[in-house]
């Protein structure tokens, strides 16, 4: 995405797409980050002359180097099968309950730490010298300069939301060797300039300055909710529904721990409070299962279904691995003994209402958890495209959503990077910016909540 930033400006236009395929090899999941490598070479030659690049990429994942710099095996894809179990042992050492007390991170089997434990007991080469995050990873391949950037540290597991800084005591009674990680850098700091090898390949004139963003997009989408003020809730929704406020303290009570809620670090030293939920993740596995139907097409025939005849918990890692999803979801219905969805319109209104529901109760229980009241909901990323989607988690939520931008994380990821380089104002401007240029969509709430609430006890009750 090539973005073009001024005081009254604020442009992106998409350079060049490419998919991001998981390859399932006899060992496992595995990401191809050569080909993520290759995507970003070509945009940079579809983009043009630049003045600064910034990378944002999913969490808690990772490739390993060796002393020369080398990356050692394809990255393992957080869906992977490998930390099942795992867990238990963690907790062994430290209990879940400290272990949320000092890095305030939910409980999901792919937080880094779990994957660290696994990698002991699995196939991971044992001489890593260096562990880079796939955004640092690409960032390092463009440079040749190494750093661990803070927001997405902080979904390893393996820093204090309090300090900013490593959890150096969780670190050391699970044997993890924090040396493993490069210095952290700041969204905001400079991460070096493009390699004269990229800037051939790419044909760019250098220098091009490459700029630590908050490369974890779901904190680049948060730092771009376009709100005004502070009362509001936010949903970044795509493969992920990520649900929650923006804070200036973490919130690390056993309560809180046990509503699995998490403290990741975002923009400015804030709080992304938030619980992650499946998202359109289902959607997407069922549209695959069923030879990729037109989606147009299936959200209209989901609208005439009738309202909430079933819901799943949208919030279950039942649901994280690839496969079978229409049937899981079957599962799921019968065995909560609710309406089977038999039709993929059936199946595709299931999903819609859950996913409004688990936004429904993640809004709910963090204004309560946190203290901290919201008049309204911001709804960014890619299901901004789902007005149904929209209009529903308006209904369930009872308050108004406002829709918009679809591409919130290259928005923050660009305007870190404007910021950085004297743009654009503090991060209240930037979304003042945002909300200026930015096409918005209000969904007002239709009726009142009952219908919610009976679908949340009943789906409490199974
Ligand atoms: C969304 C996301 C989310 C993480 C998950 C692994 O892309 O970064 O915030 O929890 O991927």
């Amino acid at each position: 995405m090539v973005g073009r930033v001024g005081r009254h400006e604020l442009e992106l236009t998409e350079a060049h797409r490419f998919a991001n395929r998981p390859v399932r090899v006899p060992e496992g999941l595995r990401w191809d980050v050569l080909a993520l490598y290759a995507g970003v070479l070509d945009g940079l030659r579809a983009a043009g002359q630049v003045d600064s690049v910034g990378i944002d990429s999913w969490a808690v994942d990772y490739g390993l180097l060796d002393a020369d710099g080398a990356l050692l095996g394809n990255p393992v894809h957080y869906r992977d099968g490998r930390t099942e179990g795992v867990a238990e042992k963690v907790w062994a050492n430290v209990p879940a309950a400290e272990l949320y007390a000092a890095t305030g991170l939910q409980y999901a089997p792919f937080n880094t730490l779990y994957q660290l434990v696994a990698a002991r007991s699995s196939d991971q080469p044992g001489h890593a010298e260096r562990l880079l995050l796939i955004p640092d990873l690409l960032s390092y391949w463009l440079t040749g300069e190494q750093g661990t950037e803070l927001t997405n540290a902080s979904t390893t597991q393996l820093v204090d939301p309090r300090t900013r800084d490593w959890s150096y005591d969780v670190a050391a009674r699970l044997g993890i060797d924090l040396s493993l990680f490069a210095p952290l850098r700041q969204p905001g700091d400079p991460a070096g300039a493009l390699r004269p090898e990229v800037l051939d390949e790419t044909g760019l004139t250098g220098p091009v300055p490459v700029t630590a963003v908050a490369s974890h997009d779901t904190a680049s989408a948060v730092a771009a909710v376009p709100a005004s003020g502070e009362r509001f809730a936010y949903i970044c929704t795509g493969t992920w529904s990520l649900a929650g406020l923006e804070l200036d303290a973490p919130v690390l009570t056993e309560e809180s721990r046990a509503a699995n809620f998490t403290n990741e670090l975002g923009l400015d030293g804030t709080v992304r409070y938030l619980r992650n939920i499946m998202g359109l993740w289902l959607l997407q596995e069922c549209v695959r299962a069923w030879g990729e139907p037109d989606l147009g097409e299936l959200l209209q025939a989901a609208a005439g279904v009738p309202a909430l005849r079933s819901v799943v918990d949208a919030g279950d890692a039942a649901f994280l691995a690839p496969g079978r999803m229409p049937e899981r979801i079957a599962e799921a219905c019968r065995a909560s003994g609710q309406p089977v969805p038999e039709s993929p319109g059936e199946v595709t209104r299931c999903i819609l209402d859950s996913l409004a529901l688990a936004h429904r109760r993640a809004v709910e229980d963090a204004q309560r958890l946190a203290g901290h009241d919201v008049d309204v909901v911001h709804v960014v990323g890619g299901g901004v495209r789902n007005a149904l989607l929209c209009q529903l988690t308006a209904d369930a939520c009872g308050l108004p959503v406002v829709a918009g931008p679809t591409e919130a994380a290259a928005f923050g990821n660009v305007l870190v990077q404007a910021r950085a380089h004297g743009l654009v104002g503090d991060r209240a401007e930037m979304r003042r910016l945002l909300g200026r240029t930015q096409p918005l969509t209000r969904y007002e709430p239709r009726g009142d909540t009952a219908p919610w609430r009976a679908a949340q006890a009943r789906l409490a009750g199974a």
